[in-house]
């Protein structure tokens, strides 16, 4: 081989290396089926990294890799670049993010919940440490949707729950608020909430409203109340260490690709709302959906303030200053958008 020769392929051998190196396949678990929430956010994000890189993501939805606690784990330990998961099960890991499950905190009213979302001091600025304490960079939280109930009898009061075996998500506060409810609250994973359903185990369960629709709860439910206590909320976060050792390059390319399925997902959402109970109706007809009153859901308000006060007691200081920092960011995005 001539010196020519010789150098042009050790050169081809070094771009083919270096590639290799830099081009990575990157690894996203979410909680959702592709076609959800979850999934559309994270099939954005996929090809904002994908048309703006020589990275690829593989997407993993609900069911790929197990439930919710096995992907964080996945996650935590560097298996999974990415993950969603959603605060509802993050309760154990980081408690202070069940501050999403004080009843009637966040905004029904849409503008207000996406000017909180876009712009929350506790969101950007004091959750982040947090979830760096458990090995997690995290990206963003954004809302889902109202969260309803799902029910085999009716619900006008707290009282028609008092024999209601109810599915909330693995997370303690989220027990004491169906408490303060007067339900008996039953902690379980994703997979096993439309079999409990089916079989009497449970006799309710929550949700946001296109959940509802998209994993045809309502095929073993026969109510849906609303009673505007919530807005379902979720995280997409990265392995810290991985996120780390990125270039700042591809810091950028993260971070760009999160707020343009964080801007996509806003208005998908809100959307996806307003039609669920168009289907659910057209799909069951006979199915009972029920806005509850002011004057009906003033007693599931009155819980407001005790289940506030078992989030400080099982959070102290840290929980007191991002639940106050709520508030003021909520304060915020209210004089916003009045
Ligand atoms: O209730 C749950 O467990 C599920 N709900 C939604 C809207 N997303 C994922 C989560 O696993």
């Amino acid at each position: 081989m001539n010196n020519h020769i010789k150098t042009l392929s050790v050169s081809a051998f070094a771009i083919t290396l270096s590639s290799a190196a830099f081009a990575d396949t990157w690894r996203y678990a979410h909680e959702e089926a592709a076609d959800e929430v979850q999934g559309v956010f994270a099939q954005k994000f996929k090809e904002e990294i994908e048309a703006n890189s020589d990275h690829s993501v593989q997407l993993f939805p609900f069911g790929t890799l197990g439930e919710s606690a096995d992907t964080m784990e996945q996650a935590q330990s560097g298996i999974l670049q990415f993950v969603d998961q959603s605060p509802g099960f993050t309760g154990a890991l980081i408690p202070e993010a069940q501050v999403f499950f004080v009843p009637y905190l966040l905004p029904q009213d849409e503008t207000t919940l996406q000017e909180f979302f876009r712009n929350s001091k506790a969101i950007k600025e004091l959750f982040p440490p947090l979830y760096a304490e458990q090995g997690l960079e995290l990206l963003t939280m954004f809302p889902e949707g109202e969260v309803c109930m799902t029910t085999k009898e009716e619900v006008r009061s707290p009282e028609d729950l008092s024999d209601v075996k109810f599915r909330v998500m693995t997370n303690p506060l989220l027990v004491e608020s169906y408490k303060a409810f007067g339900a008996t609250p039953t902690p379980l994973p994703w997979g096993e909430v439309y079999g409990a359903m089916q079989t009497g185990i449970i006799q309710g369960q929550e949700n946001p409203r296109f959940f509802l629709d998209s994993t045809k709860m309502y095929e073993v439910t026969d109510y849906i109340t609303c009673i505007g206590h919530n807005n379902f909320t979720t995280a997409v976060m990265a392995n810290k260490d991985f996120y780390d050792g990125l270039s700042d390059e591809d810091k950028t390319l993260v971070k760009n690709a999160t707020d343009a399925a964080f801007e996509h997902i806003l208005g998908y959402q809100a959307e996806l709302g307003e039609t669920s109970f168009d289907n659910i109706k057209a799909a069951k007809p006979e199915i009972t959906i029920n806005i509850l009153s002011e004057d009906e859901r003033a007693p599931f308000m009155a819980t407001s303030g005790p289940v506030e006060e078992a989030f400080i007691e099982m959070t102290g200081d840290k929980g007191k200053e991002i639940l106050d920092q709520m508030k003021a960011d909520l304060e915020a995005a209210n004089a916003a958008t009045q």
